[in-house]
């Protein structure tokens, strides 16, 4: 083979090569929700997935496989772990199966915006990595208190006679307020307050209206405690196969997702009003009462924290307080 030929074939190869490798470039994820399709997590999920894959083309794309139907709620941490999928939005009360840790999220005081600043943020990437074989990647809601919602009336925050359902979230301090105490996904809320199973529940401010639950709930207790903390989460290893542009993408879209997050405080005010107007009252306590009832809320969920992992509370609670 002369010089030419020879030169002509390697620039053929190498051209053949990249183009091999820019086919390469894009990657799908599969990624599953373990709140309903139809509720607002979902929604603004569906909104983020959508700008993503039409930005993300021929870099990185999404599918979503879908809600609790695709894989139930409380093995949606399994699955991230476990590389069954590569991504899920879920959140830390789902998946205290995979680590009691991922419920310490609840207890943030500050946005993730300030998170990822004072190395809260990494400092859950740590343990996460560590123990989940996980990458938190970004929160995508914030600001929304929990609530306890009843059919029953009570005049003190006592829960004593009453069936409540709930997840670890709210599992210590509803003890705490002498409940009785049923675990269940959101899915089978409505049918627990339907038979009569339960007398309330514990969830956000926002989202009642997603799986008809105002038909059952006639009071809100106020005030509220902790911040629901709701995050797109994804296997580590799956984390780790992507490239720099792909890592650039995926993290460029992540922030523009936290950005979104203002809307939770209209969100609020929006569902405040909505239960209103459908004959839902309020019971609160006075100054006094509402301080301790939400200094016993974080009091307790520390203690059960600092019991379950205390070197990872004792780390945490110093990053998440004011
Ligand atoms: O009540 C729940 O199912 C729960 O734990 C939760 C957590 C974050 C957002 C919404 C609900």
């Amino acid at each position: 083979m002369n010089k030419k030929l020879f030169l002509k074939s390697v620039y053929i190869v190498a051209l053949a090569l990249s183009a091999n490798f820019v086919v390469a470039q894009e990657t799908t994820l599969r990624l599953v929700s373990a709140f309903a399709e139809n509720g607002i997590y979902v929604q603004r999920l569906q909104t983020w997935m959508t700008k993503f894959n039409a930005e993300g083309k021929g870099v990185l794309q999404i599918n979503f496989l879908g809600g609790p139907k695709a894989i139930p709620t409380f093995e949606v941490g399994n699955a991230v772990k476990t590389g069954v999928v590569d991504m899920a939005m879920s959140t830390g009360a789902f998946y205290t199966n995979v680590m009691p840790e991922s419920d310490f999220l609840k207890l943030t005081q500050i946005s993730i915006a300030e998170q990822r600043k004072n190395g809260a943020f990494e400092a859950i990437n740590a343990v996460w990595n560590e123990k989940a074989n996980m990458q938190y990647l970004a929160r995508m809601v914030e600001n929304q208190p929990f609530h306890i919602y009843l059919n029953k009336k009570i005049e003190k925050p006592d829960l004593n006679g009453l069936k409540i359902r709930i997840t670890p979230v709210y599992r210590d301090f509803f003890l705490e307020l002498n409940a009785n105490v049923i675990t269940t996904p959101p899915g089978e809320v409505y049918s627990a307050l339907e038979r009569g199973v339960v007398d309330g529940y514990g969830w956000p401010i926002g989202g009642i209206f997603d799986l008809n639950w105002q038909e059952k709930t006639k009071y809100r207790v106020d005030p509220g405690f902790y911040d629901a903390e709701v995050s797109i989460l994804m296997n580590l290893p799956a984390f780790k196969k992507l490239n720099d542009v792909q890592k650039t993408y995926l993290n460029k879209q992540l922030l523009a997702l936290e950005a979104e997050n203002t809307f939770w405080a209209k969100f609020t005010i929006e569902e405040i009003a909505k239960q209103a107007k459908v004959g839902i009252q309020t019971i609160s306590f006075d100054a006094a009462t509402s301080k301790s009832f939400k200094d016993k809320a974080y009091a307790v969920g520390w203690a059960a924290a600092q019991k379950q992992s205390p070197d990872v509370a004792t780390k945490f609670k110093a990053l998440f307080s004011k």
